[in-house]
């Protein structure tokens, strides 16, 4: 059985475990990372040397990166409506998973850490953080409302599953945003999903 290393509350494994779900696939979990086993343990750096969750075992295959292991899984599960083989609209879909990792969740992370976390590192970060991640939600509003109702335009594809769990955080977490209407319905939009429900809004930021 396929087994994924990493603790259900980290967003990156959030996208594994939404990814699972969508295709339902039976997996087994183990709990590493931040509250749990320090993925800096010498048993977790053999597993991932860079000590970072999530982490897959396909039957021995491992693979590291959250966005590429939702990528194996799509293809793995036969799913070309969530991930088509076209290659223009792969590399599209793969340039909004990209931007949701990098410019979009880089003004989440000190946000995250400071009001959530609690890490007194990033105390001073969140109003450069809320700045930020504002500008990039500003990004996807005006996307959404030209292009949506998804990411990728008419249907739900794995470009919603990194940009789901940043959309979720940002309603989860109290502090001064921007309305944004189009996000908002997207969210509401998302929320349809039974493993969104279950790994994306489900109560925890
Ligand atoms: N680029 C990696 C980033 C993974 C990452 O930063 N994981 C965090 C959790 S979201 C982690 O392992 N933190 C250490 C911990 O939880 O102890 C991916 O997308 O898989």
């Amino acid at each position: 059985m396929l087994k994924v290393y990493g603790r259900a509350n980290s967003i990156n494994v959030r996208k594994v475990l939404w990814m699972l779900a969508e295709i339902g696939l039976e997996y087994e979990r183990e709990d590493w990372g931040r509250g749990f086993k320090s993925t800096d343990d010498p048993a977790f750096r053999k597993i991932n040397p860079v000590g970072v969750v999530p982490v897959i075992d396909d039957g021995n295959f491992r693979l590291r990166e959250s966005n590429t292991i939702v990528r194996y899984l799509a293809d793995k599960g036969g799913r070309a409506d969530l991930y088509p083989k076209d290659l223009q609209t792969r590399a599209t879909i793969e340039s909004w998973m990209d931007w949701s990792s990098t410019e979009f969740a880089g003004g989440m992370r000190p946000v995250f850490q400071a009001l959530v976390v609690k890490n007194p590192a990033a105390a001073g970060l969140v109003d450069s953080g809320a700045k930020e991640w504002a500008k990039q939600m500003g990004v996807l509003e005006q996307h959404l409302a030209a292009s949506g109702p998804y990411v990728m335009g008419k249907s739900f594809t794995i470009a919603d599953i990194p940009a789901g769990l940043v959309v979720n955080r940002w309603f989860s977490i109290s502090f001064q945003k921007p309305e944004c209407k189009a996000v908002s319905a997207y969210y509401d939009r998302l929320t349809e999903r039974a493993a969104y429900r279950a790994h994306g809004r489900n109560g925890t930021p």
